[in-house]
């Protein structure tokens, strides 16, 4: 049997980013090809942001169009809409019940976010998300996990969650693995590359949004922040939005780091930036072509969504059968 695989996005903006893309879904297209895939477009995640009904609905079916476009096949993997499956709610809740409030309160993300917005206006789900996202993993029994950087911890706590489970009501779950690549798990904003790229965060001006038409986006490359140096050469520390771009270039052309530094040396950082821009607008022109036209047989992604619900409540009703179980609930 193959081995299980299992991540998640959020539909929290019209346009997946250059991040989301390096950091997760690039690993998502790979992995379909020998594992058991599962990828879920996780809509009750992003409602710990207040969104328009509207557009909840128009995102969650335009991830769903990216997420296909990027590669993503149906007849490879399993592709779906964390609220068609109820199961996720209800082991959510035995979750809850096991992680401890310190230990929620030690997640880095809950406390970035909630400090920005301030108490008064951080949700209870806000806190609660780590533990539902634990529940969407091992409801599947998946043995990799493939996400960005920024995701470590809460896999972490997954993975301590589920050891806890088995060793207190008896081996239930799989002990999932983060699968994070060495580059490109975190790519930088543009305009401030000591800040992760983000849907949610920062002016908008250093994201590279994939369903932007490529005069925007040539612009935002050409207008990256780097430093004062002329030279092209990846030193994180030093030249951070320099190195950033390095790993752009290298992630989406497949050329070694060493080898852009060789060919850019004497050259100056608008030549560099000009080519970075080339390549990722070569990259993502017939992928958001593609996209768009995906989304313009609405009723034909919802068809592939709801069978892909169908094949994922399979898998998560007997997860969560074997969990009442284990526990004692009577069935
Ligand atoms: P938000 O900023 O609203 O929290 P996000 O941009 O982080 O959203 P998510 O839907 O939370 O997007 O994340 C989807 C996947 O993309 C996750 O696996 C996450 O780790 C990855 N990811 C997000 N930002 C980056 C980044 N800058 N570099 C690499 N991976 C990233
Ligand atoms: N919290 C994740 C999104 C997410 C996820 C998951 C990722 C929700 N459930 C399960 C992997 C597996 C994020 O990217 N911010």
């Amino acid at each position: 049997m193959s081995k299980r695989v299992l991540s998640g996005i959020q539909p929290t903006s019209d346009s997946f980013h250059l991040g989301n893309y390096l950091g997760a879904v690039k690993q998502w297209v790979a992995l379909q090809a020998d594992h058991d895939a599962f990828y879920c477009i996780v809509d009750l995640h992003a409602l710990t942001v207040e969104t328009d009904p509207k557009l909840m609905r128009q995102r969650t079916l335009a991830s769903a169009a990216q997420l296909l476009a990027l590669g993503l096949t149906p007849d490879k993997c399993t592709l779906f809409v964390q609220s068609q499956v109820p199961q996720h709610n209800q082991l959510g809740w035995i979750m809850e019940c096991l992680a401890g409030f310190g230990e929620a309160s030690r997640m880095t993300q809950f406390k970035d976010k909630s400090q920005k917005s301030g108490a008064d206006r951080t949700v209870v789900g806000l806190f609660t998300y780590p533990m539902l996202q634990a529940a969407d993993i091992l409801l599947y029994q998946a043995h990799y996990v493939p996400v960005g950087e920024d995701q470590r911890q809460h896999i972490e706590l997954t993975r301590d969650l589920a050891g806890r489970f088995n060793n207190r009501y008896g081996q239930t779950f799989q002990v999932p693995d983060a699968y994070i690549m060495k580059e490109g798990a975190k790519i930088q904003d543009l305009q401030e590359p000591s800040a992760k790229m983000s849907k949610s965060s920062g002016s908008g001006a250093g994201v590279i949004e994939l369903m932007d038409a490529p005069e925007i986006n040539i612009k935002k490359i050409k207008s990256a922040v780097t430093d004062t140096g002329r030279e092209v050469k990846f030193d994180e520390k030093e030249k951070a939005g320099i190195s950033n771009l390095l790993t752009i270039h290298s992630q989406l052309s497949g050329t070694l780091i060493s080898d852009l530094e060789q060919r850019f040396e004497g050259k100056g950082y608008g030549d560099f930036k000009g080519e970075v821009a080339e390549v990722v607008v070569d990259y993502f022109a017939p992928i958001r072509k593609r996209a768009l036209e995906l989304l313009e047989d609405e009723s034909a992604l919802l068809k592939l969504l709801a069978e892909g619900a169908e094949k994922a409540r399979a898998v998560a009703s007997e997860t969560i059968s074997q969990t009442y179980k284990n526990l004692g609930l009577v069935q």
